[in-house]
């Protein structure tokens, strides 16, 4: 915990006109807009470098299952021509090379300091600003400032006995080294079955003498068929980019489809079948999700989807007894985040790879020798651990935020994240937030929500400014509504009947709130489009 930042002195001028938290995707394309209006702006970043989720997360495996042509910026035509993607499913190096690319191309280094965390922040009320804190002891005054923390960033430390007892090597799939590993001869165990667990399985089963993950649910996972891009397929997407990028924009969830428009239980069971081969051959990570309007909202829907993802696993792992422990049956189809995986089933043929179920027989401690089960002690040199994130709310109320009258924001959100569109929470003036609890975030295309959400705060802060005005807050009563609003469309889905991430069940003592927003990018836009008309009517401004 850090120490509670001293109060500002009273009404000191700002220093600054805005402050960035972090320099991913969100940070980069936001440094890039506010310079361009002009504004003295400075991002702070934690890391040693820059690319936020796609600096940290260096995995062996670690790859984006969006298509890099869709996961990509669209603001510069110009970005869209030079930039050559080389599979349809980058990799972690990739995709910081292109951010890399990003951050000179728009020569926006110049105003990243890096190795520099956020601690606190606090609102002077009187002038209108913010006085932020940094682990460096350095305190930077500013009128603005734009949370952009990633939904993912806070690790979630593994809560397990013993876990700092463990005399091999432990690594966090989060927080990779930076050097190679070399696991060569090594008996490696991986906790931990999300889409960093699987991603990282089949490549650590390549090195490995001896696998075993420590599986507590099993994930729904489909084939990524990831492949180069070819140079035809590459021109003809550059050909096409304008349009593409304009459709994007358009989109319900930030990549290009078909909505269904029936329901699985009005189709006969052949023609289902043949809907769900076409989807797990698309090597999409919707496609499964997208071929009937009511696999997320009916259970018996959604369990002909289900078992089709089972019967695909039972082909794949040759061993009936191992087929049925990597197949989910407590959980729906897609309400925990599906992943896209490239061989993880077909690991577990290998003979020197093996699942330990939890449910079954779980972990009762972590020993300096292994990994101890209920049954017995596993002796292995290496434990990575792919546990996941404190989702969408860790890293906000991680620092130590002071709005009006003193409340932290993590009191207020002590019951869950309250906020108006989520972009700003009441009390917390001029705190903008870019995909962060309560928008679509992490059930759209991330780089999509991001620019609507960069593009939104831009035009917001620009209007400020042309206007006079040095404070925009959220209502109390609009954030009421939104939070309302969030939740009634999140209760339409099967989503907060399960215990995920999604609904923070995932960190003991987390309150249990539907943390996105369901309604799609295309109707969040139009929310967001109709609460600036009018001079932003919908917040209070002074
Ligand atoms: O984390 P997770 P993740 N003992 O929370 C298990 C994005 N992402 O890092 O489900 C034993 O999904 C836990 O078990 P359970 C994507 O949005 C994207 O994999 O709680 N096991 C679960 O199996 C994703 O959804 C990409 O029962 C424990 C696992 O650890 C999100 O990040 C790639 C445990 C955690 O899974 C998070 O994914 C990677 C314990 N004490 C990530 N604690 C791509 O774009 C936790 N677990 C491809």
């Amino acid at each position: 915990m850090h120490t509670a930042p001293r109060p500002p002195s009273p009404s000191a001028a700002p220093q600054l006109d805005a402050v960035i938290v972090g320099a991913g995707f969100s940070g980069l394309y936001q440094l890039y807009r506010l310079r361009a209006l002009g504004l003295r702006t400075r991002v702070l970043e934690a890391c040693d470098n820059i690319g936020g989720t796609w600096y940290r997360n260096r995995y062996p495996g670690a790859r984006c299952d969006v298509e890099s042509t869709a996961y990509s910026f669209s603001f510069s035509p110009e970005l869209d021509q030079e930039w050559e993607w080389s599979e349809r499913y980058a990799t972690q190096p990739e995709l910081l090379r292109y951010l890399h690319h990003v951050a000179d191309r728009f020569d926006l280094r110049k105003d990243i300091t890096l190795r520099t965390r956020v601690t606190g922040a606090v609102y002077d009320e009187g002038g209108h600003t913010w006085q932020v804190t940094t682990d460096t002891g350095e305190t930077v005054i500013t009128r603005f400032v734009v949370l952009a923390t990633g939904c993912m960033s806070a690790v979630k430390e593994p809560d397990i006995p013993g876990a700092g007892t463990f005399a091999g090597r432990a690594l966090h799939t989060a927080d990779w080294p930076h050097e190679d590993v070399d696991l060569t001869g090594r008996r490696v165990a991986v906790i931990g079955t999300g889409c960093s667990g699987i991603q990282a399985i089949p490549l650590l089963a390549e090195q490995a003498a001896e696998l075993t993950v420590f599986q507590r649910t099993p994930v729904y996972a489909l084939p990524a068929r990831n492949r180069p891009l070819s140079a035809a397929e590459t021109a003809e997407l550059k050909a096409r980019y304008p349009e593409f990028r304009a459709a994007q924009r358009r989109s319900k969830g930030g990549t290009l489809f078909e909505p269904p428009t029936r329901s699985a239980l009005e189709v006969d069971e052949a023609e289902r079948r043949a809907a769900y081969e076409e989807g797990w051959d698309s090597g999409v990570l919707s496609g499964l999700l997208r071929t009937y309007t009511d696999i997320l909202v009916d259970r018996a829907a959604n369990e002909t989807v289900a078992e089709f993802v089972r019967s695909k696993i039972r082909s794949i792992v040759t061993d009936p007894e191992t087929a049925e422990t990597l197949s989910p049956r407590t959980f729906p189809f897609g309400t925990k985040r599906p992943c896209l995986d490239t061989g993880y089933y077909a690991t577990y043929n290998k003979p020197h790879v093996s699942v330990v179920d939890l449910t079954k027989t779980p972990i009762v401690e972590i020993t300096p020798r292994g990994i101890r089960t209920s049954d017995r002690e596993h002796a292995v040199d290496v434990i990575a651990f792919a546990t996941g994130f404190d989702a969408l709310t860790g890293s906000q109320v991680a620092m130590d935020i002071v709005g009006k009258g003193g409340t932290t924001l993590r009191e207020k959100w002590a019951d869950g994240p309250r906020n108006h569109l989520g972009l700003l929470s009441a009390g917390f003036p001029n705190l903008f937030t870019v995909i962060g609890p309560l928008s679509p975030s992490v059930l759209s295309n991330a780089v999509v929500a991001i620019e609507q959400h960069v593009e939104w705060i831009t035009d917001c802060i620009a209007h400020l400014r042309r206007n006079g005005i040095t404070e925009i807050d959220a209502t109390p009563r609009a954030e009421a509504d939104w939070c309302a609003h969030v939740a009634d469309l999140a209760a339409q889905t099967l989503y907060p009947s399960v215990d995920s991430w999604y609904m923070g069940a995932n960190v003991p003592g987390k309150p249990r709130v539907f943390l996105a927003y369901t309604g799609g990018l295309e109707r969040y836009r139009a929310e967001c489009d109709a609460a600036a008309e009018g001079g932003y009517r919908a917040f209070a401004l002074s």
